[in-house]
């Protein structure tokens, strides 16, 4: 059976630790948000696919979310002390991916050739692809507490200003002169099943949808008669990690299993709630007419994101 997850950062990393337990891990294809990626140092940051990828190695750190365990962060001390820019957090071992994935870029080689050069050599057998080749940055429009507006990238809004600003807008930026990564649509296209890992509506999955051909191409399938199925991020009326809860409202959404639902008109055929949120099935199901399943949807270890990936599997191909 041929999978295909559309994945985010931590949420996604979890869940897909979950599916290529209950699905052959070679046929299951993650197109992976790339919108967060920042260039730093002269490194190319790639933080959802580092996510996904030390999630499915092994090596992520479950606290923190994101980077690698068992990290030290003395490059940082240094750049720090040097005033150097020392607003993000890179790693001292997470820095090993961010150099060897810039050198293979300065080779010339492209992001999904780098991406699969660093889950071959992470042992990962499940193809992760990036959204695009090309940079899609999703940018926020905001306003500072004086009302001075300001258009930043996402990692300057959420990590550098902490997230302070009033947000009015998100934009991907050149999602529509962006190409699909090659064999993203030909994954698609082929997918007995399509997943929407509980990632971030905003800034994880409504970026991968923006890249050109992309949306089409899971609406297409769906009218093909496959089942694309999301699992809710929004558990209680709150996300579990992350700042869905600030940008939802600023693009319309609101911040609930129903609100994340109504991210996709057109392109669910089902929908994974929480059991906190069983009261709002019926609204889900009538108001955006989905099939719906819920479950505890908190993946605290890989036996819960088995059964979490399990549902949604089984509502998208049942
Ligand atoms: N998030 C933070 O809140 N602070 C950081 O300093 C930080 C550093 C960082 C370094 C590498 C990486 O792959 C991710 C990192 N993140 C950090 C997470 C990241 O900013 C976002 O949470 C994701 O982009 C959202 O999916």
């Amino acid at each position: 059976m041929n999978v295909v997850a559309l994945a985010g950062g931590v949420g996604a990393g979890k869940f897909l630790r979950g599916l290529v337990r209950i699905v052959e891990p070679r046929d299951v294809t993650a197109i992976v948000n790339t919108g967060d990626d920042i260039s730093l140092h002269g490194l190319h940051i790639s933080p959802d696919i580092d996510s996904v990828m030390y999630w499915l190695a092994g090596v992520a750190d479950r606290d923190r979310g994101w980077g690698r365990s068992d990290e030290s962060f003395r490059a940082l001390d240094e750049v720090r002390r040097l005033k150097g820019q020392s607003w993000f957090g890179l790693g001292d071992v997470d820095l090993a991916t961010h150099l060897v994935r810039t050198q293979l870029l300065s080779e010339g080689k492209t992001l999904s050739e780098a991406t699969a050069h660093l889950t071959d050599a992470l042992g990962i057998p499940a193809r992760l692809l990036p959204m695009s080749d090309d940079p899609v940055p999703t940018m926020v429009h905001a306003a500072t507490e004086e009302g001075q507006g300001l258009y930043m990238h996402f990692q300057v809004y959420w990590v550098q200003r902490g997230a302070r600003d009033q947000v009015k807008a998100v934009r991907y930026e050149g999602g529509q002169e962006a190409a699909p990564a090659p064999g993203a649509l030909e994954a698609l296209a082929g997918a007995d099943a399509i997943l929407i890992c509980p990632s971030n509506p905003v800034v994880s999955i409504r970026p991968i949808l923006a890249v050109r051909g992309i949306r089409e191409g899971v609406e297409d399938a769906r009218r093909g008669g496959t089942g694309v199925v999301g699992v809710s991020p929004i558990v209680g009326g709150a996300p579990l990690r992350g700042m869905a809860d600030r940008l939802m409202p600023a693009v319309g959404l609101e911040v609930s299993a129903y609100g994340a639902a109504a991210a996709y008109p057109g392109l669910l055929t089902g929908w994974v709630v929480d059991e906190r949120d069983r009261d709002m099935a019926s609204r889900i199901r009538d108001e955006l007419g989905l099939r719906i399943a819920v479950t505890d949807t908190v993946m605290t270890d890989d036996d819960a994101a088995e059964r979490v990936s399990r549902v949604a599997l089984e509502l998208a191909t049942g």
